[in-house]
């Protein structure tokens, strides 16, 4: 089953970060209930945005996220601290998101995680910096599950972030990720892919229609995870109706259900 990641709980958002400074429960509420019932397997929960309160945004947004949705959430920060008091505040196995091969970072996540009950985000950034090609990523992706499985961490709880770089920076941008989680998806059998899906079209227009066509060609190479925006109906009917043409829904039933439903319109 694809995983999808619901981001709108992100303080980068103009109307997010409106709503956590007035302290707006009912604006968050609203939101995740809205992301629950149109599909969201996490809910993320990003709150860096305001600099200086990164702590006690995410504290309260973690009490009112949970008291909206039964959905397991996604701790977002870069911040090693903020993801360990998260964790602490979370009633359901959380997808920590994230811990890189940098090393200030991941000699902070690897105690931390050991041993706890998580699923964990491993992004393919080392101190190097971003990829510049899809062996960077698939070189990197196997360095990090490698350390995670020395700490007892099973694949199936590992979900690999290519980092989807933008098309606007760099013409093999696409093609790069793709390359990656294909090999990823062979290679290390058993991980998941994920990733910013709306990272690839930043700096373009019509940035809806290049996020749905390349979560499409995502998932012709295995990409099955998404960090995305579920409210957004066509990427939702183009999503279900990837997986139905790449084979994971028997009988086409998913497919065939969310149409009788009124969620795929052609
Ligand atoms: N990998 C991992 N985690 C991540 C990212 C990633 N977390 C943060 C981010 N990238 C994914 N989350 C979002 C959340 C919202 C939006 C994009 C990515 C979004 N952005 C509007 C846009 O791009 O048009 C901004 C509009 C606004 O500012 O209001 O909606 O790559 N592991």
């Amino acid at each position: 089953m694809f995983t999808i990641i619901g981001e709108r709980i992100n303080t980068t958002l103009g109307k997010v970060k409106k709503a956590v400074e007035n302290r707006d429960a009912e604006y968050i509420i609203q939101d995740v209930k809205k992301q629950t019932q149109c599909g969201a397997t996490y809910i993320d929960v990003n709150a860096g945005a305001r600099i200086g309160h990164e702590k006690e945004d995410m504290k309260w947004l973690l009490k009112i996220v949970q008291e909206a949705t039964d959905l397991p959430l996604c701790l977002d920060s870069p911040d090693p601290l903020i993801l360990e008091m998260a964790y602490a505040l979370v009633d359901k196995t959380p997808l920590v998101n994230s811990i890189s091969l940098e090393k200030e970072r991941f000699d902070s996540m690897m105690p931390f995680i050991e041993g706890k009950k998580c699923k964990i985000i491993a992004l393919c950034m080392d101190d190097s910096g971003m990829p510049k090609t899809s062996e960077d990523i698939i070189n990197r992706a196997k360095t990090i599950v490698a350390e995670l499985e020395k700490i007892g961490m099973k694949r199936d709880d590992i979900f690999v972030d290519p980092l989807i770089q933008p098309m606007s920076v760099e013409n093999n941008n696409g093609t790069m990720a793709m390359d990656a989680v294909k090999a990823i998806m062979s290679d290390l059998k058993g991980v998941h892919t994920t990733g910013g899906l709306s990272n690839i079209s930043y700096g373009l227009p019509k940035r809806k229609i290049i996020n749905r066509n390349f979560l499409l060609m995502m998932m012709a190479n295995g990409f099955d995870s998404a960090i995305m925006d579920p409210l957004d109906k066509d990427i939702m009917a183009a999503l279900k109706t990837g997986e139905m043409l790449a084979g994971h829904d028997d009988y086409c039933m998913n497919f065939l259900k969310s149409v009788r439903a009124g969620d795929i319109e052609a």
